[in-house]
Parts: C-alpha cells; sequence; structure tokens
C-alpha cells in the first residue's frame, strides 16, 4: 500500500493565521485518517486527533509579516500506519506590519484629460549586500510595476476592482532577482484607470477621475538591516507614454512610435517628466487573497472573412473574454483599429448589444522593419469576432489571449449527448469570462457589473466547476462593505449604482446564499463566522420589509427576471407573481441563516430563523396556494420554488405541485418557462416529486426557448436571454442582449449532482451523496471533481438493460449511495461499482 499527502495553505499567506489542507492518496480502501501530524520549520512539530483535513485551523504561533517558513504534514490512517511526510511546502506571508504602508498614492499633477493613463519612475541605489527584495504595490486603478526594465510579474489590470474606498488590496511580489546590488536600479510603473475611472452609468466617475499609484519596496540586507523605496514626492511622471488612452468599456489606444526604450531602466533622463501629486482617498491597502487575473489560453483564429460591406474579420471560433495580440508590419504612423464583437449579424459584426462600450483598440504602428507585436494591457472585451482596419490583409495576424482570474479547474461533466456537452462546455466558457476580479453579470457591454442576483443562482455550479473559495469569500467581504446599515443589500457589488441599496429578492439574498454555498462545497465554516452578521442583517431587514404579514409583496422586484413570456423591452412582465419570489426568498434566507446559526453553535438564533421560517412558510401558503391546491402563479418558476425551497411541506400538496410543474412543462411543448430564478431549480423540483423524465425532456428539447436552443444556434458560452439571437440569425431587439451571462447556465449544477450524481451530502464532500438519475436521451454521464478530500468521480453506462453504475471516493471522505430501486448504502474511499437491473 502507498500513502502520499499533499499539503496546502491558503494562498498568498495573506494572514497570520493561515488554515491549512492536505490530500492523501492511497489505494487501501476505506481510508481514513486517525491522526495528523504537522511540523513547522523542521522543529516545531503538533499532532491533531482525528479525521480533520480541510481548512484546519493554525496550529502554530501567529506567522510574522515578511517571514518565510517550511511546512509539512504526516497522517496515520486508522489501521495505525503512518504515512511519510508531505513534501515541503514554502510559506511566505504576503502581509504587512499594522502601520508599515508608508507608500503615498501618486498622480499626474497636471493631466490633458480624464482617466489618464500615465508612467511612474525613480531611481534608487541599492547595497552589495541584498538577500531580499520585495514589492507592495496597488492602485486607484490598474497597474504595472517594472523594475530595471522588467515587469515584475504577469499579473493584469493589478490590483481588480474592490470597493476602493474602503477596501483595497496590494500585491506582495518578490523582486529580488530583479534588483541589482551595488547599483543604481529604477523602479517604475504603467498606470491607467480601469475599474477606478469607468463611468459605468453615472454622469460623474463613480471613485474618481484620474488614476493614481502606490509602490513600496521593501529592502532587506545582510546585517539585517531594512530599507523602503516608496512612492512620494520625489518621483517624476509622464502621461506622453505611448498608452494614449484607456478605458475597460472603450479599449486602449496604444500609440508605439511614443515609446522610450530604456524610460524604466536606471540612467533615464527624465527631467522633463512632471513632479507627481498626491491623490487622496485610499485606505490603508490589505494584502490580497483572491487569485490574480492572467492570460489563462491563446486562442488561434479559425477563419479569416471578409463582411458583405466589405470589413476584414477574424473568427476566433468561440466567444471569449480577453484581448487581441497582433503581429502587424508596416509604415510608422499607420493606425490599426481592433473592433470587437460576440456575434455577427448579416454577417456584418453585431455591435449594438456593446451599447455605449466601444470595445475599440486602436495601435498606431512605430514602423519597425521586422514586425511589431502588441496586446493591450488596461483592457479587455467580450467577443468572438474582431475586424481588424487600417492595412491590408497579409499585413497583419491576430490571436486572442483568453484573460481571468486564476482558478483552479475542479469540476468536470460528460456525456453521450453531444449537444449536452457543449452547452456544459459553454457554461464553463462563460464562468470563466465573467470571473474576471469580479463576478459579473457579463464582461462585454457598457455593464459588465457584479450583479449580486446572478452569483446568487450560479454560485453552486461555480464552486463545482473552479476553486471559487478565495474569490468569492474576497467578494463576500465586499457585499458586507456595500451593505447599508439597515441590511440591505445593493444589486451590485461593488456598488457604482447611482441609486442607494434597494433591496430586491434573489439579489440581495447573496449574502446568505453565497456563504452557504462556500461551505457545503468546500467545508469553509470560517466564511459563515465571518459573514454571519452580513447574512443575519439581510435577512432581518427583509422580514422588516416583510412586517407583521411575514409576506414580502410590496416595492421593487426583480422577479424573475428574463423569463422567456417578458417582452424584448419590458423584462419585468415575467408570469411569477414578484410577490410569490420574493416570500419565497424570505424563507430562504431565515433557513440559511438558521442553519448558519447552527453550525456556529449560535442555538438561539438558530431557532429564531428557524421558527420565523415555518411561520413565513405558512404565510406564504395562505397567500399563494390556492384552496384547490395550486399556485396564484402559474408558472414554472413559482412551482419549482414552492417545492425546492420546501415551502410546502405537505406530502400529499407537494404531490399535487409536482404533478401540475410536470403539467405545466409538458403543455409547454417541454420549452422553458423560467427566468434567473426558476432556471436553477426547476430541473430540481421536476426530479424531486418523481418528474426526472420530464425534467431530461426540458433538459434536451431544441426548441426556442430551451437550454439546448442556443447550441444548436452555434452558441459558444451562455445568453443573457433564452433568445439572444432569433431563430432567422437577427439579434433580439431587446436592448440588453448579452451572449455571455452565466445564470441561465445554472443548471448544471443539476447535471453534476442529478444526471451525474454527485453532491455533497456533508460540508466539503467529507461525505460524497452518490445518487446519479440515468435519464432517457443518454447512454452515459459521468462528473468528476477535485473535492477537498481528493478527486471524486461518479460515472454511468447503459450496457444493453442495465446501467453499470461507478464511483471513486476519495480517502479520508465517505459516500451515501442511493440508486434507483436499491436501498441506501454507505460505502468507504476507492473504487465500486454497482449495476442496475
Ligand atoms: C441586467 C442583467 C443582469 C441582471 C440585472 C437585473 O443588468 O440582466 O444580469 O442581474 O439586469
Amino acid at each position: 500500500m502507498t500513502l502520499a499527502t499533499t499539503l496546502t495553505a491558503e494562498s498568498p499567506v495573506a494572514v497570520p493565521r493561515p488554515r491549512l489542507s492536505w490530500v492523501t492518496e492511497t489505494e487501501a480502501p476505506g481510508w481514513t485518517q486517525a491522526r495528523a501530524e504537522l511540523e513547522l520549520d523542521g522543529d516545531r512539530r503538533v499532532t491533531l486527533e482525528g479525521r480533520e483535513s480541510v481548512l484546519v485551523a493554525w496550529p502554530f504561533a501567529d506567522l510574522l509579516p515578511h517571514s518565510r517558513h517550511t511546512l509539512r504534514v504526516r497522517v496515520t490512517g486508522s489501521d495505525g500506519v503512518p504515512g511519510p511526510w508531505s513534501a515541503p511546502l514554502d510559506v511566505t506571508t504576503t502581509f504587512l506590519a499594522d502601520g508599515e504602508w508608508a507608500a503615498r498614492f501618486v498622480e499626474l499633477a497636471v493631466a490633458r484629460r480624464d482617466a489618464q493613463p500615465f508612467r511612474v519612475r525613480r531611481e534608487f541605489p541599492v547595497a552589495e549586500d541584498l538577500v531580499r527584495a520585495t514589492l507592495f504595490g496597488t492602485a486607484l486603478g490598474v497597474y504595472q510595476a517594472r523594475l530595471n526594465g522588467a515587469a515584475v510579474d504577469d499579473h493584469l489590470l493589478k490590483p481588480g476592482w474592490t470597493p476602493y474606498r474602503e477596501r483595497l488590496v496590494h500585491e506582495s511580489t518578490d523582486v529580488t532577482a530583479l534588483v541589482r546590488p551595488g547599483a543604481a536600479n529604477a523602479l517604475a510603473a504603467d498606470v491607467a484607470g480601469g475599474w477606478f475611472t469607468e463611468r459605468w452609468f453615472l454622469p460623474e466617475p463613480r471613485y474618481g477621475a484620474q488614476p493614481s499609484v502606490a509602490l513600496q519596496l521593501r529592502l532587506e540586507y545582510a546585517d539585517g538591516r531594512v530599507e523602503h523605496v516608496v512612492t512620494d514626492g520625489d518621483w517624476r511622471a509622464t502621461d506622453d507614454g505611448p498608452v494614449v488612452r484607456s478605458s475597460l468599456y472603450d479599449g486602449e489606444t496604444y500609440d508605439a512610435r511614443a515609446e522610450t526604450p530604456g524610460w524604466d531602466l536606471p540612467g533615464f533622463d527624465d527631467s522633463r517628466w512632471q513632479r507627481v501629486r498626491f491623490a487622496a482617498g485610499a485606505p490603508v491597502p490589505v494584502a490580497r487573497t483572491a487569485p490574480p487575473v492572467r492570460v489563462s489560453e491563446t486562442v488561434a483564429p479559425v477563419e479569416r472573412l471578409t463582411s458583405p460591406g466589405g470589413a476584414q474579420l477574424v473568427d476566433l471560433g468561440q466567444n471569449l473574454v480577453g484581448r487581441v495580440r497582433l503581429r502587424v508590419t508596416g509604415p510608422r504612423g499607420t493606425v490599426v483599429t481592433l473592433r470587437h464583437a460576440e456575434v455577427l449579424e448579416h454577417g456584418e459584426l453585431g455591435v449594438r448589444p456593446l451599447r455605449a462600450a466601444e470595445a475599440t483598440d486602436t495601435y498606431v504602428l512605430a514602423g519597425d522593419a521586422d514586425g511589431e507585436v502588441w496586446a493591450p494591457d488596461t483592457t479587455f472585451h467580450g467577443f468572438r469576432y474582431v475586424e481588424v482596419s487600417g492595412l491590408p490583409a497579409d499585413a497583419w495576424e491576430v490571436e486572442a489571449e483568453v484573460v481571468h482570474s486564476e482558478l483552479r479547474r475542479t469540476g468536470w461533466f460528460t456525456s453521450s449527448h453531444a449537444l449536452l456537452d457543449q452547452l456544459h462546455e459553454n457554461v464553463v466558457r462563460s464562468m470563466r469570462g465573467n470571473f474576471l476580479s469580479v463576478p459579473t453579470d457579463c464582461p462585454q457591454r457598457d455593464e459588465r457589473l457584479g450583479w449580486t442576483g446572478d452569483i446568487q443562482v450560479f454560485s453552486p455550479t461555480a464552486a463545482f466547476l473552479f476553486d471559487t473559495r478565495s474569490f468569492l469569500a474576497s467578494w463576500l467581504e465586499d457585499l458586507t462593505i456595500e451593505q447599508d446599515a439597515s441590511g440591505a443589500v445593493p444589486f451590485v457589488v461593488p456598488n457604482v449604482l447611482v441609486e442607494a441599496s434597494r433591496p430586491a429578492a434573489a439579489w440581495g439574498d447573496a449574502a446568505t446564499v453565497v456563504p452557504t454555498v462556500l461551505h457545503e462545497r468546500y467545508g469553509d465554516a470560517g466564511v459563515l463566522a465571518t459573514q454571519y452578521d452580513s447574512m443575519r442583517a439581510w435577512t432581518e431587514h427583509v422580514l422588516g420589509l416583510a412586517g407583521e404579514t411575514l409576506l414580502w409583496d410590496e416595492g421593487f422586484q426583480f422577479g424573475d427576471w428574463l423569463d422567456p413570456a417578458a417582452p424584448p423591452d419590458d423584462p419585468f412582465r415575467a408570469m411569477t407573481d414578484p410577490g410569490l419570489v420574493a416570500t419565497a426568498y424570505l424563507v430562504r434566507s431565515c433557513d440559511l441563516t438558521a442553519r448558519a446559526a447552527a453550525v456556529l453553535g449560535r442555538d438561539d438564533e438558530a431557532r429564531r430563523f428557524a421558527e420565523t421560517a415555518d411561520r413565513a412558510r405558512a404565510a406564504f401558503g395562505t397567500a399563494y396556494v390556492t384552496r384547490d391546491g395550486d399556485l396564484t402563479s402559474a408558472s414554472q418558476t413559482a412551482y419549482a420554488l414552492a417545492l425546492r425551497f420546501d415551502l410546502v411541506r405537505d406530502a400529499a400538496l407537494r404531490e399535487r405541485l409536482g404533478r401540475r410543474l410536470a403539467a405545466l412543462v409538458e403543455k409547454n411543448g417541454y420549452r422553458i418557462g423560467t427566468g434567473f430564478v426558476g432556471t436553477p431549480i426547476v430541473a430540481d423540483a421536476l426530479t424531486d416529486t418523481g418528474h426526472l423524465e420530464t425534467a431530461a425532456r426540458l433538459l434536451l428539447e431544441t426548441g426556442n426557448p430551451s437550454w439546448l436552443y442556443p447550441v444548436t444556434m452555434g452558441a459558444t458560452t451562455i445568453w443573457e436571454r433564452w433568445d439572444s439571437m432569433l431563430e432567422d440569425g437577427t439579434i433580439n431587439p431587446g436592448e440588453m442582449t448579452s451572449f455571455n451571462h452565466y445564470a441561465l447556465g445554472a443548471v448544471a449544477d443539476w447535471l453534476h449532482r442529478t444526471v451525474a450524481g454527485l453532491a455533497p451530502a456533508e460540508p466539503g464532500y467529507r461525505t460524497i451523496l452518490v445518487a446519479p438519475r440515468p435519464i432517457a436521451g443518454l447512454d452515459h454521464a459521468e462528473a468528476a471533481l477535485d473535492t477537498p478530500y481528493g478527486r471524486a468521480r461518479v460515472a454511468w453506462r447503459r450496457t444493453g438493460d442495465d446501467v453499470v453504475v461507478e464511483a471513486d471516493v476519495p480517502p479520508n471522505a465517505r459516500a451515501v449511495v442511493r440508486l434507483p430501486g436499491a436501498p441506501q448504502e454507505t460505502v468507504g474511499s476507492g473504487r465500486h461499482a454497482w449495476t442496475l437491473g
């Protein structure tokens, strides 16, 4: 038997007490951990008895700023056999000591226009005995720092988007290799506006008109001396750099003639540059906990096209988020323009859905005879097609670079159904495109906001596909910041809408749902502790709005947003009563707050919220269930909510509602009838009430509207509307029509949990629920997931009249197995197989 253990810490180590996790691999069946020994720096050891291996509390003394450590773990199984020590894990803390941040935020003293990109620089000596150099940097805007001519890392759009005035994050980058000891050095940065100066829907910039940057270089010497080089009044800046104009919505203009080689090296003459001035209003930055933004993939074009109007177009074959890399040869001063769009309409770029976002990059050639290569660093676009103008087709080549927050892929789904697999692929692609620093609704038009409702419905799917724990936990910190004193959660986080926070059901409920998902999927009880006050404040706020009736049936609601019955120009005219939706979510948030309180040992509050939830259930029944046992809204979403949110508990009534839901779906020709609220749960509601076959037909329907209709139309991402592209190839006339919106892709969670049958039965998949439901139309389906315990997999395949089910359960986890027609059983780790007759 072999045993191998891999240790990880929360990364980056931005706190003094990082949590630790480890995964053990062994072929020993039914293996569980009896004890774990952790060793710090080869001398301190602790032994932890028991099974814990996921997000284990830091067992040593608090880590100090700027400290480096080595950790390893050794586990012993319940058989008493100890394994070998894990490979050592090197840990470097990334946070600063209290009061250590000394850099000032510097900006142009004189700027020619709003959101003016600029660069800064400064020279300084470094002594011979340097041992380590670390750069702490941030911006109100986006920046890249350069040390002696080289970029300090390959991250993009640093430091990302947070509610800048309240929470700003800094990078911590080991730059020792770039420093020249015993010589003059130069620290420099390119700065642009990014999210900070974007206009959103506002008349004035939400945060500020000009970007600024702050850099703090820490130099450690052999004798223990520490020096700092920080942005201060002595730095020099210029707006004469090659980045002439920059905006997330509109794109970047880069004039290669303005390049000044050596500007980021020592010895460059910056005497004509301006002196910087200080920018006000930045908080002391904190170490970044979310993953950085990077290029994850390069996509080659599949085809070049000439549009009916004569435009040169490139088709990248997939709707992606990122930027174009241009290779070009031509005369100095030639202007090459790149316009981006997600779709073609009548053969031309379909830019109308981008609304006011110009999504146009411009490159002015320096005229280098060997050719020039360029990609914009300060913007991103959502696109499949690029129009290139300014030079003949043989003078340029393009490829696309996919840009998003670097999330580890953890979950996969495949089946025997090509269209279904494409749907799933589209969900993955839409998720990547909309996890760029903030979980957004869409990546392309003049919007790209952290709409709370979208991530609320999509978070279970997201948490399966990628490791979203630190990304979403960081975003939840911002949600709490943006929540107002009354507990109301804004529509978008970070909040850039003019109006004060207004509560809306299913949107504000992100406050309770997202932390619950992080707990359920990653075993992260810490996030419940951090978010509990926010969860409770939201729930109390909604209860206050509902008042004694416990019905939330007044005031603004998005309701079941974008259901297929709502006309293109009026998404509010959905089929489902918004009061029914809101009251259903009131119960849901009470339930989830009660659940969190129970996990945290706040028993009184757990009881109080559970009781309130039950009273609200009763109120829901009185208000929205008719005497005949129907619902007041005859919509798929209404029935799905009543069933899936457990609003109705009477078994006979549930059965009746299930039958009604199935009948509604059948009457609708198995076309989908749900919007953002009903879509993630309608298949579950059917499955729970014994209508799996109806759910299967709904899933595999290809007529409009359905999940597969866009796939038949060639979609490579999930659309905002069921019919963002109409059957005749014209774009939906609604002014809100995105082709990259993950919300309606939330059905993927049902594919994983039910069609393939891999679900969490205990937080963090400590117990896995293996419960595949083979559906008509598929010959096999399979889901695999890197759980916090290791790789789990559930697969089923039809062979003749039988279905063979296989499950891999990782060591230290177990599985509850529920197969059609068989008694429930519990199994330990290892590979298991069953044949269903
Ligand atoms: C639009 C988008 C977004 C949604 C809001 C309510 O901006 O469809 O996804 O959350 O409306």
